[in-house]
């Protein structure tokens, strides 16, 4: 195998965000930006002889050619062996599942999620370590100072590797294996959920079902463990073949986007169940009829219903939320007395938790609810676990959710984003909230008074490991809060985040609408935020 030895030179906006490096596709064809940021984690990966990497994505455009560049470069670094799904594909929870499974080193992951894909949209790589779970801080703040100095890269000569055909090969002196991209996935949720249950109930017609894959990488994986083994009706998986440019759409699942379940869902022809998935197959969307649920209190009805299921009849050793996520789950926590932990935005900071046994089930307002089972958000796992509790709880997603809201309350809760908005003025906003900040406790804004402000803070009780700067918090004293952050996922200008909650005990008062009953707190945001007047945007581009 002849290996060369490449110079080159750093690119210095290599920073991974919330969920790895996201760019540009012409960002990443720019020479050598791609290998620069491949060799800079397998830098900081040292020693990688031997080892075994695994290799997957969303199917975007650019993933076939990128994967043959890595390697390409894994062979050229000496890495023992690559698996690698089968068309280049690979969910990021299966890409999870298979890093544990096959005792992996760690593996890369081909995707920008939820962003659209295409020639003038985006690409992402991230690296997941040997939990199966992204890479911590520690690590991509390394990857990032060693991409600012990198003078040269490996890569071997190679003649293209075929991603299609199911086996073993050679890259090299470099096992490789393409491996059935669903299979080892399909068997791990086998094992958590009661798929006869299930089954029988959608053979019997008793539950009906609409998945939407929004031409994503779920597609496969739904069509096979929803409609080929559990049974449900051909057709009940849409928009089911994953291409290039997810049929021009954005893949995030969310009223918005994901519009053709949501007509579906309001229409008299509505199934049991909707869900939808996002592009890189880790997010989930749950509907019922006429009903949306939201992230957040997805999270809390599956936390209170846990030991219903196979997997989790032992019950949960605790549960833990991204900061900006309601506290409906917290409720839930106190109730069956087990421990809630806050962390930052981003699926990295539930690695430690899940690792040290602290958690059993997490989840983030952003469609992202999760277990121990891998180490990633995992779309198509809410879904089973909404099949398999509504087989079990014969009720429909609404009676469910209800019944939950008058044990527990309802947490009415909204984000409004503020898209492409220019840099510096998205930063003046934050630095605005940060300067009042120390005068606001105590503070009374009609019927609310202010009872902490701060820029949250996480120190991981695993590692002790501190991650500063995660978000504004504003929480008043009849538990309602306001959130400002910027996002780490965009590609273009800056994000700005408003998340807004606020609980309502009286069952009375479940029905109302949820931007009626923010709308206080709306007005409260823009008066401390000044995020309408400072954008000069009329109002938010997304609310979901
Ligand atoms: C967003 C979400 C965050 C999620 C991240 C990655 O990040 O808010 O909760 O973990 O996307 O999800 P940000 O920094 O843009 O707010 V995914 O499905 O895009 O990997
Ligand atoms: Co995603």
């Amino acid at each position: 195998m002849k290996i060369e030895i490449r110079k080159t030179t750093p690119y210095l906006d290599q920073k991974p965000g919330t969920s790895g490096l996201r760019k540009k596709v012409k960002v990443f064809l720019q020479p050598n930006y791609l290998e620069n940021f491949v060799q800079s984690v397998l830098d900081v990966l040292g020693e990688v002889r031997g080892k075994t990497l695994v290799l997957g994505g969303d199917g975007r455009y650019y993933n076939r050619e990128a994967m043959q560049t890595i390697i390409k470069m894994a062979a050229a670094n000496g890495v023992g062996r690559m698996l690698i799904g089968q068309g280049g594909l690979l969910s990021t929870p299966a890409a999870s599942c298979v890093i544990r499974k096959h005792q992996a080193f760690g593996g890369f992951i081909l995707s920008a999620s939820h962003n659209p894909g295409g020639p003038d949209e985006d690409f992402g790589i991230k690296y997941n370590v040997t939990n199966g779970g992204p890479a911590p801080e520690s690590f991509t703040d390394a990857v990032y100072a060693r991409s600012r100095e990198i003078t040269e890269y490996r890569v071997a000569e190679l003649p293209d590797i075929d991603l299609d055909t199911l086996g073993k090969t050679q890259a090299g002196d470099m096992a490789v294996q393409i491996i059935d991209p669903v299979e080892d996935y399909t068997g791990l949720m086998e094992h958590l959920f009661d798929f006869k249950l299930i089954s029988s109930a959608l053979k019997a017609g008793s539950i009906t079902l609409c998945f939407d894959a929004m031409h994503a990488v779920t597609g496969p994986y739904a069509r096979r463990i929803l409609e080929d083994r559990l049974g449900a009706v051909a057709g009940s998986v849409i928009n089911a073949i994953p291409e290039e440019d997810f049929g021009g759409g954005h893949p995030d699942p969310n009223l918005a986007h994901a519009h053709e379940l949501a007509e579906l869902m309001y229409s008299p022809k509505a199934p049991t169940l909707g869900a939808a998935s996002d592009g890189d197959g880790d997010r989930n969307m749950i509907m019922g009829n006429r009903f949306f649920v939201t992230p957040s209190d997805s999270l809390a009805v599956l936390a209170a219903n846990a030991h219903l299921l196979p997997g989790y009849k032992e019950g949960l050793r605790g549960v833990a939320r991204s900061m900006p996520t309601s506290q409906a789950v917290d409720r839930v926590a106190r109730g069956i007395e087990i421990e809630c932990y806050e962390t930052p935005t981003g699926w990295k900071f539930f690695g430690n938790l899940l690792d040290a046994k602290k958690i059993t089930l997490c989840g983030e307002e952003s469609f992202g609810t999760g277990s121990d089972h891998v180490r990633e958000k995992d779309g198509l796992w809410a879904v089973l676990f909404w099949l398999n509790l509504i087989a079990v709880r014969k009720q429909s997603v609404a009676e469910i959710v209800r019944e939950h809201w008058r044990r527990f309350g309802r947490d009415f809760y909204s984000r409004h984003d503020y898209e492409g908005i220019d840099t510096t003025t998205a930063e003046g906003i934050l630095a605005h909230l940060r300067d009042q900040l120390s005068g606001l406790p105590g503070k009374s804004f009609g019927d609310y008074r202010v009872s902490f402000a701060d820029d949250f803070r996480y120190q991981d009780p695993v590692d002790g490991s501190v991650s500063e700067k995660q978000g504004i918090r504003i929480g008043f004293e009849n538990g309602s809060r306001i959130v400002f952050r910027l996002s780490g996922t965009g590609t273009e200008g800056a994000t700005l985040r408003v998340y807004l909650e606020r609980y309502e005990r009286d069952p009375e008062r479940h029905k109302q609408d949820t931007q009626e009953t923010l709308s206080d707190l709306i007005q409260l945001a823009e008066t401390l935020g000044e995020v309408k007047q400072r954008s000069g945007m009329s109002a938010p581009t997304v609310i979901t």
